[in-house]
């Protein structure tokens, strides 16, 4: 028998197991927005007052994530870099083709671009191979590179918030590894809200508590394009294993992704009460004056190639506005 909407006895396009709650597409919408707004409440992550930058890969989680903040009227932009991606169909060209057009469809917002290998003269893979940087994979330069254009990019822009789409089974696998290993200092640091400090925005995720399934339905009952495939590089990673681990445990205890997180966020607050991070000195970086801890230049800075530097000072992302 399908189920009905709770609340219209509609037919219903979901069903929530671990909230009993089974919705149509609209009440469904409705009810995505209408948590999103508590979540960003309750862990204070922004207000009406803050502009909020919203990473963009192209994917559901992110394209949801901007859909949902511009209808709850946040000042709200995506971000897009291109990391020069390919993985035999054109995985970075998809990804920005998809940010554009949603772009394109919203004119009250803003994307920019910014294009890695445009910009460096390398792709993410190439740099990674240049420099012999995270065993064969390119995902340890890759995220240092995400991290640092991301942050300058908000900060140059005078965005106050670097928001991104990651949703429970992100951060669940991300908890799952951490405690495993028991490393402590990442289960401080694990949070929806990481506050800003002198040099970082603040960064915030407002999906955390949305399983992927339901970030996925709302992407297609909202009809947005985005890319089915995940990044080529993403294949066999250790968080993907964790993943349908903790599928297999979700299959025979509806809620308990969600339960793992919450329980967590809740240990969380008596455990690192009075946590204190390790104290590291930082200084600005010689070459692009963000915070670091190495000396003299930064980590990003110091895998470009010297002729390369100076061109982090200038790189500025092309705006892609709407012509409607
Ligand atoms: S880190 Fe690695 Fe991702 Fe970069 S290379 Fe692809 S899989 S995109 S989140
Ligand atoms: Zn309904
Ligand atoms: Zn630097």
């Amino acid at each position: 028998m399908p189920r009905k909407c709770r609340k219209c006895q509609r037919p219903a396009v979901i069903n929530m197991r671990q909230h009993k709650l089974a919705l149509c597409a609209d009440h469904f919408q409705e009810w995505v927005v209408n948590q999103t707004e508590r979540f960003i409440k309750k862990y204070r992550m922004f207000t009406h007052d803050d502009r909020v930058l919203v990473a963009v890969s192209g994917g559901k989680d992110s394209l949801a994530l901007w859909d949902v903040l511009l209808q709850l009227g946040y000042q709200v932009d995506g971000l897009y870099l291109g990391l020069g991606i390919d993985g035999g169909f054109g995985y970075s060209d998809e990804s920005r083709a998809m940010c554009q057009a949603f772009a394109e469809k919203h004119p009250e917002t803003t994307l920019h671009v910014l294009d890695i290998p445009t910009t460096y003269g390398e792709s993410i893979p190439e740099m990674a191979a240049r420099t012999r940087r995270g065993k064969g994979k390119p995902c340890s330069v890759c995220g240092l590179v995400k991290r640092h254009e991301m942050n300058r990019i908000a900060h140059d822009l005078g965005y106050h918030v670097l928001a991104t789409g990651h949703n429970l089974d992100d951060e669940v696998a991300v908890l799952f590894q951490n405690t495993l290993n028991w490393q402590v200092g990442y289960l401080a640091r694990q949070a929806p809200v990481l506050p800003e400090s002198p040099g970082f925005a603040r960064k915030v995720k407002p999906f955390c508590r949305f399983y992927e399934r339901e970030t996925a339905t709302y992407a297609i009952v909202r009809g947005i394009d985005y890319v089915y495939d995940e990044c080529p590089f993403a294949e066999g990673a250790t968080t993907i294993y964790y993943k349908e681990l903790l599928n297999r445990l979700e299959a025979d205890k509806p809620g308990a992704k969600l339960h793992f997180y919450l329980a967590f966020l809740k240990a969380r607050e008596t455990l690192f009460a009075h946590w204190q991070e390790e104290h590291v000195e930082l200084h600005p970086c010689e070459n692009c004056g963000q915070p670091t801890s190495a000396p003299g230049l930064c980590t990003f800075c110091r895998l470009l190639p010297e002729e390369v530097r100076p061109r982090v000072r200038h790189a500025q992302p092309i705006m892609v506005k709407s012509m409607l």
